[in-house]
């Protein structure tokens, strides 16, 4: 069962206490944007197509699809919702119970809510690329090793050519998409960054907070570009962002995961910050680098990520992987 602190509603952020970047955030949600003010559109996916099912999970109650949306490829995700404990009261009032089954102190039923608790997130990913498909596809992984040299032979020359688009991210930082969903900026041009609700999150219950910072800087791809110059810039987003995260969602700094992944997906250098206790996806061993330690390790060698090696999950499928098995690595 999670924390009284955790529970708390996404309303209490309205605390008098908030920042004016804070505030202009929490001002513009208001206006659209969460806690079930969502505004209708068209149902884009009301012709869509099934090819197949590239995972699905009867646990995590989500199922990830490929298929088409008007002749184009797509990915969607489906995922039920957490049941938040301030919406009890009016889901008991107002549902239907059917018993299932009863037995002694025993019994079971398939209890039907009024259709807005009966929410189920969606992500939409079209035109989506045969690189997204295998994203999502449940497959084998294996950790590769990946030394200083490696990566100046292999990997870099691979995601120059083969990375995913980091369009969606200068979209973010120009403000042509997401902007009412901005928490906080720092404008800075060097250790500026924006910081918003990481599009896994539906931002209802903080259970689950998702949150990503995104540096204004352009030239920084990943962990593996990153020496003491970017000491300033690190802290200040590591600073910033447990700050803002106290003063808007009431957690402190004690309750957060704050990382970098390697391999990340999209390589503009971006920091995570998730709730400790919720299991995000990729926030294991073999790809998470809590942010406190990549301080340090700069701290104590400015080169550290230019020369350590690195070790990684790879899908079975993954371009890289051919790479390194060419070049006898694997
Ligand atoms: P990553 O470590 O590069 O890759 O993190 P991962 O997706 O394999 O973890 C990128 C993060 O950005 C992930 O947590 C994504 O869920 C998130 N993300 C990706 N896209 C395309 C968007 C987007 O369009 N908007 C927002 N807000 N978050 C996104």
């Amino acid at each position: 069962m999670a924390d009284n602190t955790a529970k708390r509603e996404l309303d209490a952020a309205g605390s008098d206490e908030l920042s004016p970047e804070v505030k202009r955030a929490k001002t513009e949600d208001e206006n659209g944007g969460e806690n079930g003010k969502e505004a209708e559109c068209e149902n884009v996916l009301s012709g869509f197509k099934t090819s197949s099912v590239l995972r699905d999970s009867a646990r995590e109650k989500n199922i990830f699809i490929h298929g088409k949306v008007a002749d184009q490829d797509a990915v969607v995700i489906l995922e039920k919702t957490p049941i938040r404990e301030d919406t009890l009261t009016e889901l008991f009032t107002h549902s239907t119970l059917k018993l299932v089954m009863k037995n002694d102190i025993y019994s079971t039923y398939q209890l039907q809510p009024p259709p807005r608790f009966n929410e189920i997130k969606t992500t939409v990913v079209c035109p989506a690329t045969e690189k997204h498909v295998k994203k999502y596809q449940c497959q084998e992984s294996y950790l590769m090793e990946e030394t200083g040299d490696d990566y100046q032979s292999i990997t870099l020359p691979y995601i120059q050519k083969q990375g995913f688009s980091v369009q969606w991210v200068y979209n973010i930082l120009e403000k042509k998409a997401e902007t009412e969903r901005i928490v906080y900026e720092d404008p800075d041009p060097e250790v500026g960054f924006v910081l918003l609700p990481d599009f896994k999150w539906d931002q209802k219950q903080v259970d689950d907070l998702y949150l990503i910072a995104i540096t204004h800087r352009r030239d920084i791809k990943s962990l593996r570009d990153l020496t003491s110059e970017h000491l300033p810039l690190l802290q200040n987003m590591f600073q910033k962002g447990k700050e803002i995260i106290l003063q808007r969602y009431n957690l402190p700094a004690s309750k957060l995961r704050v990382y970098l992944h390697y391999q990340p997906s999209y390589y503009h250098l971006h920091v995570h910050f998730t709730k400790l206790g919720y299991e995000a996806p990729g926030c294991g061993v073999e790809r998470a680098h809590l942010l406190a330690d990549v301080i340090q390790n700069l701290q104590s060698d400015p080169q550290y990520y230019k020369t350590r090696t690195l070790y990684f999950p790879l899908r079975a499928d993954d371009g890289l992987l051919s790479m390194f098995k060419e070049a006898g690595k694997l």
